[in-house]
């Protein structure tokens, strides 16, 4: 692919939005300019590709396409067939699955048709059973009352969000914990890993009907082998939400027992994280649940989104290059560098370092919450997220953790040596950065002290460890 016809192409998309409303195209140059010049560390974003970012942006966007392919509630729905097969035929061959489906819009759409898949499949419902032979009209007003009671509360254990687990595996502001009767497991509040026995234990006590894997904020290897024997012995089905680190899998950097295709009954994931595609969500599977997960739409779906599903499709064929494992495991080693460089340099990292693509650094030895130090971060040009530690005393607001990831830096061809840098630039900002008072003299924990010309500094550093390494090289705007 020439340069020239990707400058070409994206010069003339904001041409012809700016002819329409030029502050939309200034807003898309300026983002931009932002990604190109600061250092970005957050875990779950990367830069899709230009092939990635062209297929979105098109008429496919204009057509309905309910139902799934060559079963369609709307007529003309021949091209986005096209592009669903493909995505997901490449989601099958890349990830060795007996089915993908890759309508959901998103990673919590991802889930809530997993969780809908399982329940429908493993429910004893009578109720149920008739409504999804179609004889919805012939349900009566008690078979509603029933549906509704059978499959309501049903178990779900899932890991914890402070132990790094996500919102929609259970925590009770999101739906999932509220349409399940939910139990978490955490990590061992010694060494900040998953303690397979004590989810063994939890298992036996609370018998979940759904036992999730999968995490946003745990910088291990899980074994989804033990997992998935831990879930057999209690009779539950085995969901792995694999969204942050799909593209290790992918990549083929976690294989055998860290791989979660071969050993869960259900796989979700989003497509724009470590996997480096559209925002998107998609949903793996055996034979047994992929009549139940195609009925995504309209149980939990709308229309998809066909002009994003053709993006999966670019994304996954470009996953399913040798060079892309090549990728995959400089994510992994970049990380370890970025842990090392910040552990030698006094940091505390929850588990100690890492072995997927992101670190969680406790600033609580910097004096710092986690909202404290992102911003200071911010203000250097460093972009990261604030996140809980596991037991955190701040709450999921303030946090003491600072979750960052290699993924995007990554993609820009930053290398271990670039890492130790950017672990110094880091490490740098916090030790300069003091914690603020309330009015009243009391701790705040959002104000902070960070030394103007400092910031500069770092942000500068930041900007010459980038340089060499330029964000979207065959895009020039001007
Ligand atoms: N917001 C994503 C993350 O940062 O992990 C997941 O939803």
């Amino acid at each position: 692919m020439s340069h020239n016809a990707e400058s070409t192409a994206f010069r003339s998309a904001l041409e012809v939005i700016r002819a329409v409303e030029p502050r939309v195209a200034d807003a898309i140059g300026a983002e931009l300019t932002d990604q190109r010049e600061s250092l970005k560390l957050i875990a779950s974003e990367n830069y899709a590709s230009p092939a990635t970012l062209l297929a979105m942006g098109n008429w496919f966007s204009d057509k309905y396409a309910e139902g799934t392919v060559g079963r369609r509630f709307y007529a003309g729905c021949q091209n986005v067939d096209t592009v669903e097969a493909l995505a997901a035929e490449h989601a099958r061959e890349l990830f060795g699955a007996a089915h993908a489906y890759v309508q959901p819009h998103s990673g919590i759409d991802a889930n809530l048709v997993a969780f809908w898949a399982v329940l429908a499949d493993r429910v004893e419902s009578p109720a149920l059973k008739k409504a999804q032979v179609r004889q919805v009209n012939d349900l009566t007003e008690a078979d509603w009352f029933a549906l509704r009671r059978e499959l309501g509360n049903q178990r779900m254990l899932g890991m914890s969000l402070d132990a790094g687990g996500h919102l929609t595996h259970g925590f009770r502001p999101n739906i999932s914990g509220k349409m399940f009767d939910q139990r978490s497991y955490g990590t061992d509040p010694a060494t900040g890993l998953i303690d397979y026995d004590r989810v063994a234990e939890a298992a036996r006590e609370f018998k979940p009907l759904i036992l999730v894997g999968g995490y946003s904020a745990y910088p291990r290897k899980v074994n989804f082998r033990i997992l998935r024997e831990i879930a057999d012995s209690v009779g539950a089905t085995f969901m792995v939400d694999m969204a942050h680190f799909a593209g290790l899998v992918a990549g083929k950097v976690f294989t055998g027992d860290f791989d979660p295709v071969p050993h869960a009954h259900i796989v979700t994931t989003t497509t724009h994280k470590s996997l480096r595609g559209p925002r998107g969500g998609m949903v793996l599977c055996g034979p047994e649940l992929a009549d139940q997960v195609d009925r995504g739409c309209p149980m939990v779906l709308g229309g998809p989104l066909p002009h994003v599903m053709a993006a999966k499709a670019v994304a996954l064929a470009e996953a399913r290059r040798p060079d892309f494992a090549d990728y995959a495991q400089q994510i992994v080693d970049n990380a370890q560098a970025l842990a090392d460089g910040l552990l030698r340099r006094g940091a505390t990292l929850v588990t100690g370092g890492t072995d997927n693509h992101l670190v969680l650094i406790d600033v609580s030895g910097y004096g710092l919450t986690g909202r404290q130090a992102e911003q200071a971060l911010l203000d250097s040009g460093i972009v990261t997220n604030r996140n809980s530690v596991p037991q955190d005393p701040n709450g999921a607001w303030y946090t003491s953790g600072i979750r960052i990831g290699t993924p995007a830096l990554t993609t820009r061809g930053l290398g271990t040596a670039e890492m130790d840098q950017t672990a110094e630039l880091i490490h740098t900002v916090l030790t300069q950065t003091t914690a603020g008072a309330n009015a009243d003299g009391t701790p705040s924990k959002a104000k902070y002290t960070l030394d103007a010309d400092l910031a500069d500094k770092i942000a500068r550093q930041a900007t010459d460890l980038l340089a060499p390494h330029p964000l979207y090289p065959g895009i020039d705007l001007a």
